[in-house]
């Protein structure tokens, strides 16, 4: 088949499969809606699902994985928590003959590629999310801004390439400076205390970017303890496009939202029996996202997780 000619394992074409998704972690609404998705997912496309959570360990991650390998699972739906650790699991799976799927995470590429060592990565263009955060900010700002960026997870490629997008953007506005950019681990709490720290250091902070929107509700719930107001005298922008985020749009402290779809399920299905019958399966299945501002947070809010 054309996978093995890639040296990719092959799929059986059955009616059903034991699937394996390893999940990251499950403190946020983003990856809880995510799970949702492959659990409604299983039903519908006749799955066996071997689900865990990693719990925010990458090491439980890579033991996750490995002990779906174990079992001898047809096949892995994975979202990476960093680029580097779980890259020899994703090559021990392959030297096992299971083929593995990405999913809104990738792996370092200058060491695994999509169609070689997996199948693909599906997910959302993350430097361009980042981009368009940025684009927004520069359309609503009178030119000025003292920026502090509140980073995901150290090593995950959203967290990469949200940074590179908005940086990039924001490095040809001579009058916007980042000020300060670290990490919040894509957690509301950890949000909110990074923000209440740096707050001491860069009162003059007048731009909140966080990389998801838990962050940035936390980043809200720090500036709001310091007596700032977020919306009026600080802007936030983030990424996501939660339930909580359009409702701080609609209440005017929160600017914009770009959007990262997680709901996978229904793209799992399709891309693996894509692959189990021969096809060509691109090495990207890209998400395609929307941009949630005031002008339209009221008419979405009513699908979001
Ligand atoms: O933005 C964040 C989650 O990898 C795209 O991970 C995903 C990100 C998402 O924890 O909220």
């Amino acid at each position: 088949t054309a996978a093995t000619a890639q040296g990719l394992p092959p799929l059986e074409q059955k009616d059903q499969y034991t699937v394996g998704f390893a999940q990251t972690e499950s403190n946020n609404p983003w990856r809880i809606a995510q799970t949702k998705s492959f659990q409604d997912t299983a039903a519908s496309c006749n799955w066996n699902l071997v689900y865990t959570d990693a719990a925010g360990s990458a090491a439980k991650q890579v033991a996750d994985v490995d002990s779906m390998i174990a079992q001898g699972v047809d096949a892995i739906f994975l979202p990476p928590r960093e680029e580097q650790p779980l890259l020899p699991a994703v090559l021990r799976a392959k030297g096992a003959g299971i083929p593995v799927f990405l999913v809104d995470r990738s792996v370092d590429p200058n060491v695994a590629k999509a169609g070689v060592d997996y199948v693909t990565f599906m997910g959302s263009d993350f430097i361009e999310q980042g981009r368009r955060a940025a684009e927004w900010l520069i359309a609503n700002s009178d030119g000025t801004e003292v920026i502090v960026e509140l980073e995901g997870t150290t090593g995950s490629s959203p967290a990469n390439d949200r940074k590179k997008g908005f940086d990039d953007a924001v490095a040809g506005q001579s009058g916007m400076t980042i000020v300060a950019s670290q990490s919040g681990d894509f957690a509301r709490d950890k949000g909110r205390q990074v923000m209440e720290t740096l707050l001491q250091s860069h009162p003059d902070v007048t731009v909140v970017y966080a990389h998801n929107d838990e962050m940035a509700i936390g980043a809200i719930q720090a500036l709001e303890a310091a007596g700032r107001k977020p919306g009026e005298d600080v802007t936030l922008v983030s990424i996501d496009g939660t339930r909580d985020a359009l409702q701080a749009i609609i209440d005017g402290k929160l600017g914009v939202s770009v959007e990262s779809a997680p709901f996978f399920g229904p793209v799992a299905c399709d891309t693996m029996k894509a692959y189990a019958a021969g096809e060509d399966v691109p090495t990207w299945v890209k998400v395609e996202d929307r941009v949630f501002t005031k002008d339209n947070a009221a008419d979405h809010i009513g699908e979001a997780y």
